[in-house]
């Protein structure tokens, strides 16, 4: 309780920050974009992750002003990185709560903040769990297709891990799979994992969905998946979230 008012004050007073994951490109190492992901400075606990303060922020509610704020800076970081870069565009992943779907104008926000940052809808990618799909369906649906139709690109974050089952990516408007990194973890070896991974790159590619993965720690790793053809990784091999200075300068040099 004393978290949740805690959260309340550091979202108005601009405690919360966003660090960046690079996003590469596995067939030419190149850094394409980024992943947001919130991060809480608090004044006397210090730094509290997102693991800790997202559900507490889900449990109130306050996920819908957090991640309003999550959006607009990512989107205003988005465009100054590409604009700095002289035309290499910025692909930008956002993480969305199924909180955010309870809300009906999550589709005019989303709009809106592409239009007062100036992001072309296009290097705009949502990112969101399975649960999305699974719960209240046709609503959401709904509001996928209309986000769709904005131009942003979804992705199904954690995928593998949920109870869902592979009908809905026929139904829903689904562009790219993040593959777990908890079938990446030990990758290369003859796992069962490595049979999981290449089966997810498989199954993106026939259903022309592109393919992320996470959690890449080692080359080992980095190898397996360009075999498989996974396009796209994220990972502390290529480099842990870093502040927005960081990230940009990243992505400046990672041409
Ligand atoms: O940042 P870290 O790597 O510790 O992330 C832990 C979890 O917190 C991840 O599952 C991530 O999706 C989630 N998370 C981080 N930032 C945000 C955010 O802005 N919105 C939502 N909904 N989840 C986030
Ligand atoms: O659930 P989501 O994918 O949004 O969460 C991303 C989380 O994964 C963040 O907490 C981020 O710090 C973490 N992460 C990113 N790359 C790696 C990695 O290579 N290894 C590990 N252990 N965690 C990672
Ligand atoms: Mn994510
Ligand atoms: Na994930």
């Amino acid at each position: 309780l004393e978290l949740e008012a805690d959260l309340r004050v550091a979202l108005d007073r601009g405690q919360l920050h966003l660090h960046y994951q690079p996003t590469v490109d596995l067939a030419t190492s190149e850094v394409i974009g980024f992943e947001a992901l919130a991060r809480w400075q608090h004044p006397e606990r210090g730094m509290i992750p997102p693991a800790e303060f997202i559900p507490i922020a889900e449990a109130t509610g306050l996920i819908v002003p957090l991640g309003r704020w999550v959006l607009r800076e990512a989107c205003r970081k988005a465009v100054e990185w590409s604009a700095r870069s002289g035309g290499r565009k910025v692909k930008m992943a956002v993480n969305v709560s199924v909180r955010q779907f309870d809300r009906a104008d999550l589709v005019e926000v989303v709009a809106g903040i592409l239009a007062e940052s100036g992001l072309p809808a296009d290097q705009l990618c949502l990112e969101m769990t399975e649960s999305v799909l699974m719960t209240d369906t046709d609503d959401n649906l709904e509001q996928l297709l209309r986000l769709k139709a904005l131009g942003v690109t979804l992705a199904i974050d954690d995928f593998g891990t949920g109870y869902s089952s592979l009908a809905y990516l026929r139904r829903f408007p689904v562009d790219t799979l993040k593959i777990d990194r908890s079938f990446v973890e030990r990758l290369g070896a003859l796992t069962d994992d490595t049979a999981l991974a290449d089966t997810i790159v498989q199954l993106g590619k026939s259903l022309g969905m592109a393919t992320v993965a996470e959690g890449i720690e080692e080359f080992g790793q980095l190898a397996a998946l360009r075999e498989m053809g996974c396009q796209f990784a994220q990972g502390y091999y290529f480099s842990r979230p870093v502040p927005a200075d960081e990230a940009g300068r990243l992505f400046l040099d990672g041409a």
